[in-house]
């Protein structure tokens, strides 16, 4: 069990209890300290938390409006948030050099191709530097990553002194809104990586200078941080692998007891796994309560490449023409887990559309290029003959045929949901999605499962 689902349950303890007393206030805070110390939070951190929750239930004179276990929930949502790091911070639009270090392995290049194509896709003319000379593939794996996404990579063969190769770049690179320097890593933070990255940071005078660290690393994120800082002033982090670890939760509040803000969290190997870091809304992500408004970036994004509008892929109606362009579409996103766990959704929906390949989808094409519009349009028509025509025409199966159309059904019983949450998103606007709200949706969302199968 992730911390996001321990989290969950904890605060479904206090939201479900049926007297709300001091006992069921000390198992759902026994439950939180639990799935926090598993995340690797410093333990002070943990026993500060559960004091100010145990003091806000004892709190005589309640807010107005809010009821004892209202009071309690929101404290303690709030409390998780300012935990792993509040919500002022956020990264700079469009800062002019980056430079990124870190030790081997956090993710420094896969993260220097990710931020190119974050700000990329922002307008802005990007350009990288490949300023690890440590490791000879180092230059070649940013190299394959700037073609992917094609942008110029600068990267001297055989040049030894990094330094000198950022000096290089930045003579011969004119005209970018936005310059990103890869640097070495080593095992740990030694005297020749200090002499390196100082010499690097003279040579190119980044205003950002981010420290790139895997989620596994837990709380000792702070003693890097404050190690990375002591060495170049480094002003903030980007935490990778979050999906992978179970200890993202250690390393965001290490780094916000550090005082780096973190900007950026990895959360994949592909280019677009990248987001900007905003504690509440990855909170409520992995607490189940979806993350509707990184859900909504993501979906403009990837309209202005396959020009759909938004409306179309997430409200349109639901015809087999619209499920699989949406079904394009959302793989591009990410997964369609992914996309799932964004909406909060992951739990119900079925695994097939989890697990949904590229050649299934190419499967589901050729059927559909052996329907009528009228089909397309309105699939319940389908009867025997029809599904058996279909079948014949794309040379599938008629077991195939109707595999797409059970899935045509179950997704639109998923975007159906959706729409009803991001009606509720949206009358929430403003400060994002606050507890209250989000847990009466989860609620409601929990009571409409009836409806849909
Ligand atoms: N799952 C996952 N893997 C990542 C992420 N960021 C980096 N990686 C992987 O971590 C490994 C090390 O990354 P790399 O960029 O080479 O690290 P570097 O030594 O700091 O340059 C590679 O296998 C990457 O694919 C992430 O956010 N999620
Ligand atoms: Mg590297």
């Amino acid at each position: 069990m992730g911390l996001g689902e321990k989290l969950r349950g904890a605060m479904e303890i206090l939201r479900k209890a049926t007297v709300f007393d001091k006992g069921a206030i000390k198992e759902s805070t026994r439950e939180l300290q639990r799935a926090l110390i598993a995340a690797d939070v410093e333990v002070q951190l943990v026993l500060d938390l559960t004091k100010k929750i145990e003091d806000a239930a004892a709190l005589e004179k309640l807010p107005a409006g809010l009821s004892r276990r209202e009071h309690v929930l929101k404290v303690t949502y709030d409390q998780l948030v300012a935990l792993i790091g509040g919500t002022e911070k956020k990264a700079p639009e469009k800062p002019k050099k980056i430079l990124l270090v870190g030790l081997f392995g956090g993710g420094k290049t896969t993260t220097a191709g990710k931020l190119a194509k974050y700000y990329m896709k922002r307008g802005l003319k990007v350009g990288l530097i490949a300023a690890d000379t440590f490791r000879p593939a180092a230059v070649e794996q940013l190299q394959q990553l700037a073609g992917k996404i094609k942008i110029d990579c600068f990267a001297t063969k055989g040049g030894k002194n990094a330094a000198k190769v950022v000096e290089k770049a930045m003579r011969e690179m004119k005209g970018y809104d936005m310059l990103i320097a890869d640097s070495a890593g080593r095992n740990a933070l030694d005297k020749a990586l200090v002499k390196e990255i100082k010499e690097i940071n003279s040579a190119f005078k980044p205003e950002e200078r981010w420290l790139v660290m895997g989620a596994d690393i837990g709380q000792l994120a702070k003693k890097q941080a404050t190690a990375f800082h002591d060495a170049v002033g480094v002003n903030g982090v980007i935490i990778t692998r979050i999906d992978g670890s179970a200890k993202g939760g250690g390393a965001l509040s290490a780094c916000n007891v550090a005082k780096c803000p973190v900007y950026f969290i990895g959360v994949g190997e592909k280019l677009d796994d990248l987001e900007g870091f905003d504690a509440q809304r990855y909170l409520s992500r992995v607490m189940g309560y979806g993350d509707l408004r990184a859900l909504l970036e993501k979906a403009k994004e990837v309209s202005e490449e396959e020009e759909l509008s938004p409306e179309e892929l997430l409200m349109g109606e639901f015809n087999l023409d619209v499920f699989y362009k949406q079904l394009k579409a959302t793989r591009k996103m990410g997964s369609l887990g992914k996309v799932a766990e964004m909406l909060g959704l992951k739990m119900q929906m079925p695994r097939e559309m989890l697990e949904m390949t590229e050649e299934k989808l190419d499967g589901f094409k050729a059927m559909m290029d052996s329907m009528t519009k009228q089909e397309k349009l309105s699939p319940d028509i389908l009867s025997h003959s029809r599904i058996q025509r279909i079948a014949k025409g794309s040379g599938k199966k008629e077991n195939d045929v109707r595999e797409l159309i059970r899935s045509h059904k179950q997704m639109a019983s998923v975007f159906k949901k959706f729409r009803k949450l991001d009606e509720k998103a949206l009358q929430a606007k403003g400060g994002g999605l606050d507890m209250q709200k989000l847990a009466q949706m989860f609620g409601k969302k929990k009571k409409k499962k009836k409806h849909f199968r």
